[in-house]
C-alpha cells in the first residue's frame, strides 16, 4: 500500500512541515481480518469530492501529512509501542493526530499516547462491543481489551455499546456507559454524554457503532447502532463545545464485493476533519473566487426552521 499523499490531494498540502494534520495508518490485522480497512480507506478518499458542503469548507487545504504505514506485527505488545511512540512524535511536533486502523488493539497504543500528552484527558468511544477485558486469550493487547487502560486511566465515555460479557459490568461505569437500545429510544444522550466530558477530548471511533445496515464491513458486526446523520449531530456538537484534540477510526474490514462501507469510512474522516477546522482560516495565496453574483427571483427558502449552526 502506498497512496503518495492522502485522498490525492496535491503536494503543497501534503506536506509535514506545514500541514496541520497528520494522518498513520495502522493495517494491523489482529484476529479479524482489518489489515485491509487502511488502503480501502484511503483508496475511496481518492475517489471522494473533498469539499464539505455543511462546513463549506475544504479542509485538506489545512494540510494533511500521510505517514508510512505502522507495520510492526511482531507482537500485539510490539506494535501498541510502535503506535505509542509515533503517535507520541506527531503530537509533540503540536500536529493534529488522526489514526486509521486496523485491529481496535491499535488504540491502546494512541489513546496512552494522548493520554501522557493532555491534561485530564476524556475518552470517547464509539463502539457496538464495551472492550474492558483486562486480558482476553491470555493477552492484554487484544480489541476486547481496547479500552481497558482507559477505564483505569482517563474519563472514558462509552457510547453504542451492545456487546459486552458479564465480566465487563463490573469494570464499567454505568454513568458513562450509552446503551445503545437506550439511545434508539431516548435522545438526550447527546447532551448527558457532552456534560460528562471534560475539555481536552481523544474520539476512538470503532465503526461497529454504526448500524449494521449502514456499516456492514465491521471487525465483528453486531445488529442495532447508530445511523448517519444521528452520528455527525453528534459529533458535530462535540467539536464545536470540546478540545478534540485527536481521534482514531478502527475495526473497518472491507469487503471488495461491497465497497459502499469503504466510502462511509472516507467520509467520516472527512467530516470530522472538517468538524475540527471549520473556523480555522487557510492560509494560502489559492484564488477561488468566482463572480457569486446572481439575481435572486424566489426568496423563500428551502426550509422553515434554519436554526443550524452551519
Ligand atoms: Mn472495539
Amino acid at each position: 500500500m502506498k497512496t503518495k499523499t492522502y485522498a490525492a490531494i496535491p503536494e503543497e498540502f501534503a506536506k509535514l512541515e506545514s500541514a496541520k494534520v497528520v494522518l498513520i495508518p495502522v493495517p494491523y490485522e489482529g484476529t479479524v481480518g482489518t489489515g485491509k480497512g487502511p488502503e480501502a480507506f484511503l483508496k475511496a478518499s481518492e475517489n471522494m469530492g473533498l469539499y464539505d458542503v455543511e462546513t463549506n469548507t475544504e479542509v485538506y487545504k489545512q494540510g494533511v501529512y500521510l505517514t508510512d504505514p505502522v507495520l510492526d506485527n511482531s507482537s500485539p505488545e510490539n506494535m501498541v509501542k510502535a503506535v505509542h511512540e509515533i503517535t507520541k512524535k506527531y503530537i509533540k511536533r503540536n500536529k493534529f493526530v488522526t489514526i486509521f486502523g486496523g485491529d481496535h488493539s491499535v488504540s491502546i497504543g494512541t489513546i496512552r499516547a494522548f493520554n501522557e500528552t493532555f491534561d485530564s484527558l476524556t475518552v470517547l468511544q464509539l463502539d457496538a462491543h464495551a472492550n474492558l477485558n483486562k486480558k482476553h486469550n491470555g493477552s492484554a493487547y487484544n480489541s476486547a481489551c481496547a479500552a481497558y487502560e482507559a477505564s483505569q486511566t482517563t474519563n472514558l465515555i462509552q457510547v453504542g455499546i451492545r456487546s459486552l460479557n458479564a465480566i465487563e459490568t463490573t469494570v464499567m461505569d454505568e454513568e458513562k456507559m450509552y446503551f445503545a437500545h437506550e439511545m434508539a429510544v431516548d435522545d438526550s444522550w447527546m447532551d448527558n454524554a457532552i456534560d460528562q466530558m471534560t475539555d481536552n477530548v481523544f474520539i476512538t471511533f470503532d465503526v461497529s457503532a454504526l448500524d449494521i445496515s449502514i456499516m456492514p464491513n465491521s471487525a465483528s458486526p453486531e445488529p442495532g447502532g447508530l445511523f448517519w446523520y444521528e452520528t455527525l449531530d453528534f459529533l458535530k456538537q462535540v467539536f464545536a463545545e470540546k478540545n478534540v484534540v485527536g481521534f482514531d477510526i478502527m475495526g473497518f474490514c472491507p469487503n471488495e464485493n461491497n465497497t459502499a462501507s469503504d466510502a462511509l469510512v472516507a467520509r467520516l474522516y472527512n467530516k470530522m476533519l472538517s468538524y475540527k477546522f471549520k473556523d480555522e482560516d487557510v492560509d494560502d495565496s489559492y484564488d477561488n473566487s468566482y463572480d457569486n453574483t446572481f439575481v435572486n427571483k424566489n426568496s423563500n427558502t428551502k426550509f422553515e426552521n434554519d436554526d443550524e449552526d452551519y
